[in-house]
């Protein structure tokens, strides 16, 4: 599809700011990356901003993460916001034009400019094909980066959303030189000390409920401290839970320490946890979105939830 629109809208921008989600992950911060390219082979000004100060030190081998902000650029006239599943994500109050480029199936097109694309494994995958209808060109750096944040929200290939359009992309994005050895090496198999400690923990701990089809793993602060673990290093865990055969969904819920609860959910059955994580305000994919509770009560809030994923199974 051709955005003709929205390509004279960022020809027409004087400062551009890229837009990363809070606690931004790969995909986002990859997604913001490739534009920031874009921008500069548009001889814009561009800044980079996230809401976040805690960048996963793994990212920071991604082109241009050292220029990142959490000072919203005053003069900046367009935003783009990469990867934003909800308007709230954007950790900012916005007065001007934005473009949301994303692949959330909660995306309630936020933005003036909407570039949504459910149908996508990941943001980059919605970026490469903007780039492609639009013939814009993809050099090294943002190959590098679109294909980071395809080979992780594609779990390095394994997920059941990948297809020959994942794989097309990715041979397409070698063949423009992207550095897919230190994607690997910095994306898929990058794990610290901590993270290595804390997924132990998390997996000697797991529990199982209605018949073994429900893992349900916890973290409290308690853990994180002892561990010196970041909130990103639970995920390893939380993904691996959904390899035992008999699971269906798994649970992760990690006390903030705000004394509220970060709900993560996974599913690779046909319970729509997109659906469970929007009663709580939050949302994202059918097999995978997140939530935060106004809470710290672990157990209770287990309870709730593991009814609610009950309910739908029937
Ligand atoms: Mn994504």
């Amino acid at each position: 599809m051709k955005n003709q629109e929205i390509i004279e809208r960022i020809h027409a921008a004087k400062h551009v700011v890229v837009i990363s989600h809070v606690n931004p992950d790969t995909d986002s911060l990859s997604s913001a990356s490739a534009v920031y390219t874009y921008m500069l082979k548009l001889h814009k000004k561009v800044s980079f901003f996230c809401a976040s100060k805690n960048i996963d030190e793994k990212l920071k081998f991604l082109p241009w993460v050292e220029k990142l902000k959490n000072s919203f650029p005053r003069d900046a006239d367009l935003a783009i916001s990469l990867d934003c599943g909800a308007y709230s994500r954007l950790g900012v109050e916005l007065e001007i034009d934005l473009i949301n480029f994303d692949h959330h199936q909660s995306n309630d097109n936020f933005a003036k400019y909407n570039v949504v694309d459910a149908s996508a494994i990941s943001t980059t995958q919605v970026l490469f094909d903007f780039f492609k209808a639009n013939e814009i060109g993809i050099n090294q750096k943002m190959a590098t980066a679109l294909y980071a944040g395809l080979i992780d929200d594609s779990s390095n290939f394994l997920s059941h959303k990948t297809d020959h359009r994942v794989f097309d992309m990715a041979r397409e994005l070698c063949q423009l030189g992207a550095d897919s050895a230190s994607c690997s090496i910095f994306v898929s198999k990058y794990m610290s000390l901590s993270a290595y400690r804390l997924k132990g923990a998390m997996m000697l701990d797991m529990r199982l409920y209605d018949d073994a089809t429900i893992s349900v793993l916890h973290v409290d602060q308690k853990m994180m401290q002892k561990y010196g673990a970041k909130a990103s290093d639970c995920e390893a865990a939380l993904e691996e839970a959904l390899h035992l055969p008999t699971v269906q969904v798994a649970l992760l819920l990690r006390e903030n320490k705000n004394l509220t609860l970060k709900g993560s959910l996974r599913s690779k059955g046909s319970v729509d946890v997109n659906v469970i994580a929007q009663i709580f305000g939050g949302g994202g994919h059918p097999h995978a979105a997140g939530f935060t509770l106004e809470n710290n009560d672990l157990e209770e809030s287990t309870q709730q939830i593991i009814k609610l994923i009950k309910e739908s199974k029937q």
